[in-house]
């Protein structure tokens, strides 16, 4: 039972919303032993299952993976009847479980919270509700749901109408009786798509107004699988820690076949699976890459479209019902039973609204732009302020009197989408940056619930009694959730997911689609490392580990544990031949990079025999003059070729619009110091030469390289100035090598665990110059005479061992008077900037990069050509 309120009024926690995520931590307070009040202002528990009544809701998760896991006993005793359960059964089931553990006695009913302040001096949170109470909490937690602030309609005239009005979203209880009439749905989301083959059944005449039209498979509802049955009979503790570790909080193993590469045969055989399955995490797990590469997507949406026009007889109908304006999966798809079939139905018509807009509603109907429809009823199945909406509306203010509505105006900030800064001891469960409407609701309800319950009773222990994040931690995972969202199409689309459904709000990505199992992860660390991102004050002391739990691009880190788990033996304990197979061996097979005009082979004279060479053009005009940039590979001076930095020469080409001639130098350590440098000023000096052979343009030469390559390129630059020619029109230093110096605190941070090691570096080096000629500049242009060198891009990644001599580099030019331009290349490591259509949080970096290549020279028709 609960704690009572040890004075009236005043409660350890407030909780708003008695659906699945407020009465689990309702739960979970009690047992933590704390006073709870929960408030809802609906007269029963169910959330979005109390007020989601419309004919035919149902859950589109199934529904022995939606449900609670925390109570082994209520999972023997309640056994669901369908694989998709109707929204009164999930209703019935949520009642059960409230009386099971007698949860009704802390939940207010019918009763709405309508503000919240923090009150600094008692260090507790004052609540008032529509009954006109004032309550006291220390700690504040909204549990108030991520699809339950109904999106107003926002059309025109939407109050005249004088017939029945319905929302999908405020169903009345009594249910509605369409029978005779003329009816008309609005909206083609997963509520329309539900709806409208049961409103079907009972209207004279039913008419669809399609906003966009929807990708949907069908359910195939029936009884709880039966293979799904039998697992979680064997082995429900293992199934349900399978869910809490997978990607979506639904046991399923993601495939690595890819869309763009598979056969046909494998595509078909794939998306038919799925499509029986009739499972949202299936038909969304076809291919490993169709979250990412709009080839793959197309595969899989374009045979979803197949499967809409055999399904629909009138071949027009059947086209403005294909979805054509976003990926498939970057708006939620739906499930349906009949949904496309109904419109074989002779009195259900669809109204495209792209090709005749809705211009009002009328008192006895609707107008759009081409016709005038009269109805008895209409239904708005319009969706909602989806992740954000219920959350700014119940007027939250924190320190200094601010509005969560204010702190958010331009999108959602949270620390792990669980508190915000500035609003101590105010929790979201699911909140924006959290797996939430990404994931299986269930699993990420109680991850939250298990993770709020565990800190406060940590807190408890220490003697801390307010919680908050700091500035840095929240910025961190802000711009984590933000990046997880790029790599991905999710940002392209007009979704909720993007807050694009509501006119005038921020265009931000809300929920977090790095995975339930990465995110867990990223939480429990967070805890087990004191909190880190927290500031945790009370009598226990005032604590805070500032720092940023995740800074790393995802894709990187998914690189990185791909290589990890090759178990790969270490670079520096091979042979120098060995090194170099291993090197080729782990190159096959990966993207080619852009295609370009023409990509031709040659040799040059170099100081000691043949250098050869690839020169990229670009597309376009063949035979047009234009800049020259002559690169030089990575590799430590011992690894690498014309073949290993193919695919980044090519982007570099795409992107600049310059010609770009790969030049191989000599390796160590067969032949050691100078020797790549020398060859590489000698590659220059010929570029220049021969420039107009090349397809350049006489005096536009830049040079580039990466990793050694940059160290060679630098080098030339130097030798050039000091040989007073070529004349050099900027130097692009990716990662550079430009010191032998090992200590910089990049070294410390950095020199383990992101492929480019110390003891890699070490080797290098010593494979390359003697101990007694790594302070030269030809080997350390650190250390060389920085004044009169060519304008610079330097390129320094967070997780290298080489960032700090490269910014050092950036500065000690800037110093010297050369303009410079430092880009950091945020959550990178050494090579992933260079890993093209690989690692795509690289694209924003080599886009950068072939900008500051153009800006080197002054040709106005290259910046044309690109752009
Ligand atoms: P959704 O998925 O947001 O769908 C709302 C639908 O209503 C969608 O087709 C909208 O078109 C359409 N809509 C919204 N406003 C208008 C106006 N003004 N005019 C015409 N059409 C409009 O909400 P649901 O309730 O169906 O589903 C929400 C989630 O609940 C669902 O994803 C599941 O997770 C459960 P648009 O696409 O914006 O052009």
């Amino acid at each position: 039972m609960n704690k009572p309120a040890s004075v009236p009024g005043h409660f350890d926690a407030v909780v708003v919303g008695a659906g699945f995520s407020g009465l689990y931590m309702l739960y979970r307070l009690r047992q933590l032993g704390l006073s709870v009040k929960v408030f809802d202002s609906a007269d029963d528990v169910g959330g979005t299952w109390y007020w989601n009544r419309y004919p035919g809701a149902r859950c589109d998760i199934p529904t022995t993976d939606y449900t609670y896991s925390f109570d082994p006993e209520l999972e023997k005793e309640w056994t669901w009847s369908e694989k998709y359960a109707t929204q009164p059964e999930i209703l019935e089931y949520l009642r059960f479980v409230a009386d099971r553990h007698g949860l009704r006695s802390d939940i207010e009913f019918s009763t709405a919270v309508t503000s919240a302040r923090w009150d600094e001096p008692e260090q507790r949170w004052r609540i008032t509700t529509d009954r006109g109470k004032e309550i006291r909490c220390r700690y504040y937690i909204m549990a108030t749901g991520c699809l339950s602030m109904p999106k107003s309609p926002d059309i025109e005239g939407a109050g005249r109408f004088a017939g029945q009005v319905y929302f999908t979203s405020r169903w009345p209880h009594e249910g509605a009786d369409f029978t005779g009439q003329r009816v008309a749905v609005i909206g083609t989301g997963s509520s329309g798509i539900q709806s409208i083959p049961l409103i079907a059944r009972q209207a004279r005449q039913l008419t669809v107004f399609q906003r966009t039209a929807n990708f949907s498979i069908p359910a195939h509802n029936g009884p709880a699988p039966a293979d799904r049955l039998e697992q979680l009979d064997v082995g429900r503790d293992a199934y349900r820690h399978a869910a809490r570790w997978s990607r979506g909080g639904v046991p399923l193993e993601p495939t690595d076949v890819l869309g763009v590469t598979a056969s046909e045969s494998v595509r078909r055989e794939r998306f038919e699976a799925a499509w029986e399955q009739g499972e949202l995490f299936g038909i969304l797990n076809v291919f490993a890459d169709q979250g990412v590469n709009p080839a793959s997507n197309d595969i899989v949406a374009e045979m979803i479209r197949e499967k809409i026009r055999s399904a629909v007889k009138d071949p027009e109908t059947a086209e403005a019902l294909c979805p054509k304006d976003h990926y498939f999966g970057t708006k939620r798809p739906c499930l349906d039973t009949g949904y496309f079939e109904t419109y074989n139905l002779p009195h259900v018509r669809l109204v495209d609204l792209r090709k005749q807009p809705i211009v009002s509603i009328t008192e006895d109907g609707i107008e759009t732009a081409d016709e005038s429809f009269g109805f008895d009823a209409i239904v708005y199945a319009t969706g909602f302020d989806a992740m954000t909406g219920a959350l700014v509306a119940a007027d939250v203010a924190g320190q200094d009197g601010l509005s969560l509505k204010e702190k958010w105006a331009a999108g959602p900030s949270t620390y792990l989408g669980l508190m915000t800064a500035g609003f101590p001891n105010f929790f979201m469960l699911t909140g924006p940056g959290s797996p939430s409407v990404l994931s299986n609701m269930t699993v990420s309800i109680e991850q939250h619930v298990d993770w709020v319950a565990r800190c406060l009773e940590d807190m408890c222990e220490e003697g801390l009694e307010t919680i908050e994040p700091t500035a840095l931690a929240e910025a961190g995972w802000d711009q984590h959730v933000q990046d997880c969202g790029a790599i991905t199409l999710y940002p392209t689309a007009n979704s909720w997911y993007m807050g694009a459904n509501v006119p005038g709000k921020p265009r931000v990505f809300l929920p977090y689609i790095g995975g339930v199992d990465a995110y867990r992860q990223a939480c429990d660390e967070v805890a087990s490392q004191d909190y880190l991102g927290f500031r945790m004050t009370g009598p226990g002391g005032d604590r805070c580990r500032d720092g940023v739990v995740r800074s790393m691009q995802p894709d990187v880190a998914m690189v990185l544990e791909f290589v990890a788990a090759l178990g790969l033996p270490p670079m520096e304990t091979l042979s120098a031949a060995d090194a170099r197979a291993l090197m080729a061996a782990t190159a096959e097979g990966r993207p080619p990079g852009p295609e370009l005009g023409e990509v031709t082979d040659g040799v040059i004279p170099g100081p000691a025999g043949d250098l050869p060479y690839r020169l990229y053009r670009p597309g376009g005009p063949s035979g047009r003059p234009r800049p020259l940039v002559v690169y030089f590979h990575g590799g430590g001076w011992v690894l690498g070729n014309l073949d290993s930095d193919d695919p980044l020469c090519r982007d570099l080409c795409a992107r600049s619009g310059a010609v770009v001639m790969s030049v191989n130098y000599r390796h160590a350590p067969e032949v050691r110091f100078p020797a790549a440098a020398l060859d590489a000023f000698a590659a220059v000096q010929w570029a220049d030469a021969n420039a107009t052979e090349l397809g350049g343009i006489p005096g536009q030469l830049a040079v580039a390289g990466w990793s050694a390559g940059a160290n060679v390129a630098a080098v030339a630059c130097q030798l050039a100035r000091d040989a007073a020619g070529p004349r050099i029109s900027g130097q692009l230093l990716i990662c550079p090598v430009v010191d032998s110096d090992m200590t910089r605190p990049s070294y410390e941070e950095n020199g383990d665990g992101y492929i480019l090691t110390t003891a890699l570096m070490r080797w290098f080096w010593d494979h390359y110059a003697d101990p007694a000629d790594r302070g030269e500049p030809r080997a350390a242009p650190l250390r060389g005479d920085l004044e009169g060198l060519p304008p610079a891009c330097i390129v320094a990644a967070d997780f290298d061992p080489l960032r700090d001599e490269g910014v050092a580099y950036a500065r000690a030019l800037e110093a010297a008077g050369v303009p410079v331009r430092l880009a950091r290349a945020r959550g990178h490591t050494h090579t992933s900037v260079t890993m093209v259509d690989v690692v795509i949080s690289g694209a924003p970096v080599r886009a950068g990069i072939g900008e500051a290549l153009r800006d080197f020279f002054p040709s106005a028709e290259l910046q044309e050509q690109v752009s």
